[in-house]
Formats: structure tokens, C-alpha cells, sequence
């Protein structure tokens, strides 16, 4: 087995190159995993496992046991699949890495997550720019045992493929919805804000800072708003947005968006880290201090 995914080029996109792979499924290589990338599995594992308890919400928490996910190995994804399909008729099914848009979205719309065939080397294990298998199994597949997430992230896909064949601005829209809910999600519990985005669950430096630094604003959830927040994809986050629940979120995904993204068209988008007039802060971020 190639110890490395197989890139197809580098793309030149608005976030500068990145890597775009080969779209076609893969078999999880599961025979063929060395000791040590089922070492890095148990070294992230055992370390998020540890600082989630508190942060992340407890839909997360129990999914991923209900998934009986384990440090001492890489979950199969055939093993994961029997939970995942029985559950919510989710399936994971094996790339080589980040895909085009359009291909990504297709998946989601039937239903399928794309997981990473490959986890990250040892020297990669604080940060990665691309999604690995531990961003994916570890982060995005317990929430897609939620049976209102399941559903909201098929309709996510739905509306990516529509959003894709709107063209540019529309697309960009809709991406924003993902990476403020799916990937830098937080909800808010009688506990407290609680942690469900994949992207900070995967994250060691994120997950508490996501919740506990003074830097960044935490603020309620709301469609357009956040259709017109920029945000940076190589520094923590400067906003989270906040849901109540996530039957708020299936229920932002009712209308059709068409008619929004054209309103949104003639609009200015927000800086990331900017609060603006309306609103719901939960907290007001200095913008000093952490990364
Ligand atoms: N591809 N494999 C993979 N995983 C992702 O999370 C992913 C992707 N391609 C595009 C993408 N995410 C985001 O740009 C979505 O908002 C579309
Ligand atoms: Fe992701």
C-alpha cells in the first residue's frame, strides 16, 4: 500500500493551493495500517476523550460510545457502518482526502460521509489544514448518530449541490453554513456552551479554547448572519455562532435558500472577529490573548 493518499493536483482556490484528491471511493487499507498510525489513533483518542468531558456536548460524548469507538486500534469503517446504518441509514464510505465541492455535497445528499482513508504522521498530531481520518471519525461521524443533525446535514448536501450550480457567491454562502455549525458548531445547554463542531471536537487547543478564552465572540445562531461571516481556516476561530438545539438548526434549512442568497448578494460580508449591531452575544470577545 502507498503510505501516502493519492493527490491529484494542487488547486489554486480562494483560501490559496490546496491539495485536491482523487474523487473515488477507496476500501478502508485496514490490514495495512502501521503500528505507529494506530498509535497516533490512540494518542489522539485517549487525549480529546480526556479534555471533552465538560466541553463537549453530550450528544457527542454518548454517540461515540454508542459507536463503541476505542483507543487500542483504527475503528473499521465496516464496524462503525452496522452502528451508523442502523441508526440514522448513514454510511461512511473512503476517500483519499478534501474533494471538490460539488462531489463532497453529493455525498452528504445520499446520505454518505466521506472519511479519509490515511491518519495524520506523528509530527502532524496538533495540526493538519486538510481533514485526516481522526478529524473525521473521531469528529463528524458520533454526531451523525443524532437522528436531527443526520437529517440536517443531508439537507446541508442538498442544498450544496443546488448552491453549487448558483455559482460562486452562493456556494460560499452555503460553506460558511458548515463551518460555522458542522465544523466550529457550539450549542448552548442548561450546563452551559457546550462543544459539537467536528472541527474544534478534534481539536486539542481549539476545544478549550473554543469555550474558555476571553479572545474570541460567542454569538447566537442566525442564517444570514452567518452566510455573511468570513472566517479563517489556518488560526482558531475569532466567532462561534451558538445554537439552542438541533432541531433550530434542521429548521433554518426549511426555506429555500435561493431567495436569501440573492438578498445576501448586494450585502457586505462581516470580518470573522467583528460583533455587529443585533447580535445575541453569549459573550463579547477582548480579541486578545491565545492563539
Ligand atoms: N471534502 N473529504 C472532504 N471533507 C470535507 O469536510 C470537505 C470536503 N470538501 C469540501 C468541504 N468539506 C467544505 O468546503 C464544505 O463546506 C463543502
Ligand atoms: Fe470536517
Amino acid at each position: 500500500m502507498n503510505s501516502a493518499p493519492r493527490r491529484v493536483e494542487h488547486q489554486l482556490t480562494d483560501k490559496g493551493y490546496i491539495p485536491v484528491y482523487a474523487t473515488g471511493i477507496v476500501e478502508q487499507p485496514w490490514a495495512d495500517y502501521s503500528a505507529s498510525d494506530h498509535e497516533v489513533w490512540a494518542t489522539l483518542f485517549r487525549r480529546q476523550r480526556e479534555i471533552l468531558k465538560g466541553r463537549a456536548c453530550n450528544e457527542f460524548l454518548e454517540n461515540q460510545e454508542r459507536f463503541g469507538m476505542a483507543p487500542d486500534a483504527i475503528p473499521k469503517f465496516e464496524d462503525l457502518n452496522r452502528v451508523l446504518k442502523a441508526g440514522t441509514n448513514w454510511e461512511i464510505v473512503g476517500v483519499e482526502g478534501l474533494l471538490p465541492d460539488d462531489v463532497f455535497f453529493d455525498h452528504l445528499a445520499n446520505r454518505r460521509f466521506p472519511v479519509s482513508w490515511w491518519i495524520r504522521k506523528p509530527e502532524q498530531l496538533d495540526y493538519l489544514a486538510e481533514p485526516d481520518l481522526f478529524h473525521d471519525l473521531f469528529g463528524h461521524v458520533p454526531m451523525l448518530l443524532n437522528p436531527v443533525f443526520a437529517d440536517y446535514v443531508q439537507a446541508y448536501g442538498k442544498g450544496g449541490v443546488k448552491a453549487f450550480k448558483l455559482g460562486p457567491d452562493a456556494l460560499q454562502n452555503l460553506t460558511r453554513l458548515y463551518w460555522y455549525t458542522v465544523e466550529f458548531g457550539l450549542i448552548n445547554t442548561p450546563e452551559g456552551v457546550r462543544i459539537y463542531g467536528s472541527g474544534i471536537v478534534s481539536s486539542k487547543g481549539e476545544s478549550i479554547y473554543s469555550l474558555e478564552s476571553n479572545a474570541p465572540n460567542r454569538i447566537g445562531f442566525d442564517l444570514e448572519r452567518i452566510m455573511r461571516a468570513r472566517y479563517k481556516i489556518d488560526t482558531y476561530q475569532r466567532t462561534y455562532f451558538v445554537i439552542e438545539s438541533f432541531e433550530q438548526l434542521m429548521r433554518a434549512t426549511d426555506p429555500d435558500f435561493t431567495p436569501i442568497y440573492a438578498r445576501l448578494q448586494g450585502l457586505p460580508d462581516f470580518p470573522a472577529g467583528e460583533p455587529q449591531a443585533g447580535d445575541k452575544l453569549f459573550h463579547r470577545g477582548t480579541g486578545e490573548g491565545w492563539a
